[in-house]
C-alpha cells in the first residue's frame, strides 16, 4: 500500500478532481468528501463532489458551503466507499472501474480503486482527510473543521464506540482548536430524533425478540413501518445503534425490509464478537463491531439465516471459553 505522503502527491499533480461519497450517505463520507474537496480549492483545484443520493438536511451545511464546479475530472477519488457497488446506482455505472483513488478505513474494502489507500486503524475516514490536510500544509479552516469532526463523531458514536482511540480525542481537540461547532453538531446528531423517526423507532422496538440466552437481540423494520411513520432509510440509521444496548446483548441486528423482497440487515456486536467476519458469511462486510449484508429473502427466510449465522459466531465463542 502507498504511503500518505505519496496519496498527498497525486492529488496535487492533478487540477480537476472528482471526489465519490457512498450511496445512503453518512457523516463520514459527506464529512471526508467535502473536507478534502475545501482543502483542494486552497491548493488551487477544480472539485466537485458527487453523492448517488440525496443529501440529507443535517449534512446541507456541507454542501451549501460549497458551491458545485462543473468539468471533465482528470482525477476520480472515492471516500470512504468500502465496496464499488456502495456508490449505488448512477455513480457505480458511470465510475465502475474508473475510480483512481480510494480513500477508505473499512478493512473489509475490496480493493475496486486503481490505488487505495486503507486505514482500518482510523475510526473514521474524516482522520485520514485531518492527515492528508496537515500533509498539504492548508490551515484548517472552521468549514472544514465541521467537516471532520462531523466525521469523526457520527463514526465513532460520538466517542462512545470502541474504534475510538486517543489519536481520535487529538484530532478532534485540533478541529475544536480550529472552530468547529461541536455543541451544535452534537445536538444535531446524537441529541435530536426527528418525529418520523421517534414514531419509526417505537414500532421497531416492539418488533425486539431475544435469542440465544439473550445473547442476540434483532428487531424488523418493515416497509409499513416506514409509510406508516412517515420515516425513510435515510433517517433511520441510528435504529441499528439499539439492539446491541440491551445488557447482556452481544450482537444485535436490524433487519430492513426493502423493495422487491430482499433484506438489508445491520449486525453491532460486542467483544468478543467480529461483526465483519459475521456479515461476511453472508455476502457483506463493516466493522469489527459495525458490519452489514444485504440478504436476497424476504424478512423470514433472512431472519432464519441470520440466526443460523450468529448461532455459529456465539457458539464459537463458547467453545473458545472451553
Ligand atoms: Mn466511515
Amino acid at each position: 500500500m502507498i504511503d500518505l505522503s505519496e496519496v498527498v502527491r497525486l492529488l496535487l499533480e492533478k487540477k480537476k478532481i472528482l471526489i465519490l461519497a457512498h450511496s445512503h450517505p453518512d457523516g463520514d463520507t459527506l464529512g471526508s468528501a467535502f473536507a478534502l474537496s475545501r482543502a483542494l480549492r486552497a491548493k488551487g483545484k477544480q472539485t466537485d463532489v458527487l453523492c448517488g443520493d440525496e443529501i440529507t438536511k443535517n449534512y446541507e451545511f456541507m454542501s451549501m458551503g460549497m458551491e458545485k464546479q462543473s468539468f471533465v475530472p482528470e482525477f476520480v477519488v472515492a471516500v470512504d466507499v468500502a465496496d464499488e457497488k456502495l456508490l449505488g446506482g448512477e455513480l457505480e455505472k458511470k465510475y465502475s472501474q474508473k475510480i483512481d483513488l480510494c480513500i477508505d478505513h473499512h478493512g473489509s474494502n475490496t480493493g475496486f480503486a486503481a490505488i487505495s489507500y486503507i486505514d482500518s486503524d482510523s475510526a473514521a475516514t474524516a482522520e485520514i482527510i485531518f492527515d492528508i490536510i496537515n500533509i498539504m500544509g492548508i490551515e484548517l479552516d472552521k468549514y472544514m473543521a465541521d467537516c471532520i469532526y462531523t466525521g469523526i463523531s457520527t463514526d465513532t458514536g460520538c466517542f462512545r464506540y470502541s474504534n475510538t482511540s486517543s489519536r481520535t480525542h487529538r484530532i478532534a481537540a485540533e478541529v475544536i482548536d480550529a472552530g468547529a461547532n461541536t455543541s451544535a453538531i452534537d445536538r444535531e446528531f446524537f441529541e435530536t430524533k426527528t418525529k418520523t423517526y421517534a414514531a419509526l423507532e417505537k414500532m421497531a422496538l416492539d418488533t425486539l425478540k431475544m435469542y440465544f440466552d439473550e445473547k442476540c437481540a434483532i428487531m424488523t423494520v418493515t416497509r409499513e413501518m416506514f409509510s406508516k411513520s412517515g420515516s425513510n432509510a435515510a433517517e433511520c440509521d441510528k435504529i441499528a445503534a439499539l439492539p446491541r444496548q440491551i445488557e447482556g446483548v452481544l450482537v444485535g441486528a436490524t433487519i430492513r425490509e426493502q423493495e422487491g423482497g430482499s433484506v438489508k440487515i445491520s449486525v453491532r456486536t460486542h467483544p468478543p464478537v467480529d461483526a465483519a467476519a459475521l456479515c461476511s458469511r453472508m455476502g457483506g462486510g463493516g466493522h469489527i463491531r459495525a458490519a452489514g449484508c444485504k440478504i436476497e429473502a424476504g424478512i423470514e427466510k433472512a431472519t432464519e439465516i441470520l440466526l443460523s449465522n450468529i448461532k455459529e459466531a456465539l457458539s464459537e465463542y463458547d467453545e473458545g471459553k472451553k
